[in-house]
């Protein structure tokens, strides 16, 4: 049985999203990350990044972490790829050289999306777009993700899915873009992009954790 360690609230959505969409069974142990506890969250938490048992599990002290049996990971998109190539059917790899694709989804998502998208995510988050700090990071942010943008709009141009169907390489890419997503006109010269983001949003399986990570104490 797996055991995802995590709440819905931060990079473990990815990994739940690609087991809701394969209808895996695992085990959940919701670790709340130590700097977001504050009453009343730390009462609901009596488990959270910082403390001995989880560190025991990640001495980094984040999640998303996955057991499965002996192995152990802690990286989101490797967790995201272990569990679509083993256990996720058509959302995994069918050859070698659709596991080299994946992984470089993968890449281009954690170095060429994500360092800049989380950089609004935190603006907005940190209640600062208003100010021109705030105004000033996520311009610069936009601009240097246009250059990673226009290349999955000519990439999804005549095409669904970053594959030829839906795969863990979309889970991976339009999570880490999802965190540009509070500014809205970072999407606006990118149709392509803007229509796959509202497609990947609309699957049963990413409302389903969306609405488990609503309800989740903020
Ligand atoms: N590279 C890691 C980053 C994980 C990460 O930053 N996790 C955050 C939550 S989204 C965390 O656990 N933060 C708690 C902390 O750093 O203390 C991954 O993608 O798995």
């Amino acid at each position: 049985m797996l055991t995802l360690y995590g709440v819905y609230r931060s990079r473990a959505l990815r990994p739940l999203w690609v087991l809701a969409e394969a209808e895996i069974p695992f085990t959940h142990v919701p670790v709340t990350q130590a700097y977001r506890l504050a009453e009343p969250l730390a009462a609901t938490a009596p488990l959270n990044t910082a403390t001995p048992a989880f560190l025991a599990i990640n001495p980094i002290g984040q999640v998303p972490a996955l057991r499965d049996g002996p192995l152990l990971l802690t990286e989101s998109l490797a967790i995201c790829l272990h569990i679509a190539r083993k256990f996720g059917g058509a959302l995994g790899p069918a050859s070698a050289d659709e596991a080299s694709l994946m992984e470089n989804w993968a890449l281009f998502a954690a170095t060429a999306i994500e360092p800049l998208s989380i950089e609004i995510l935190y603006v907005y988050r940190d209640k600062l777009a208003e100010t021109p700090t705030g105004e000033g990071i996520v311009k610069i942010a936009a601009q240097k993700l246009a250059r990673p943008l226009a290349r999955l709009e000519a990439h999804l141009q005549g095409r669904n899915w970053l594959l030829d169907r839906f795969s863990v390489a979309d889970v991976m890419v339009e999570e880490c873009l999802r965190y540009g997503q509070p500014y809205a006109p970072l999407l606006a010269p990118f149709p392509n992009v803007a229509r796959w983001m509202a497609a990947c949003q609309a699957r049963p399986a990413f409302q389903q954790v969306w609405a488990a990570r609503n309800a989740e104490p903020e």
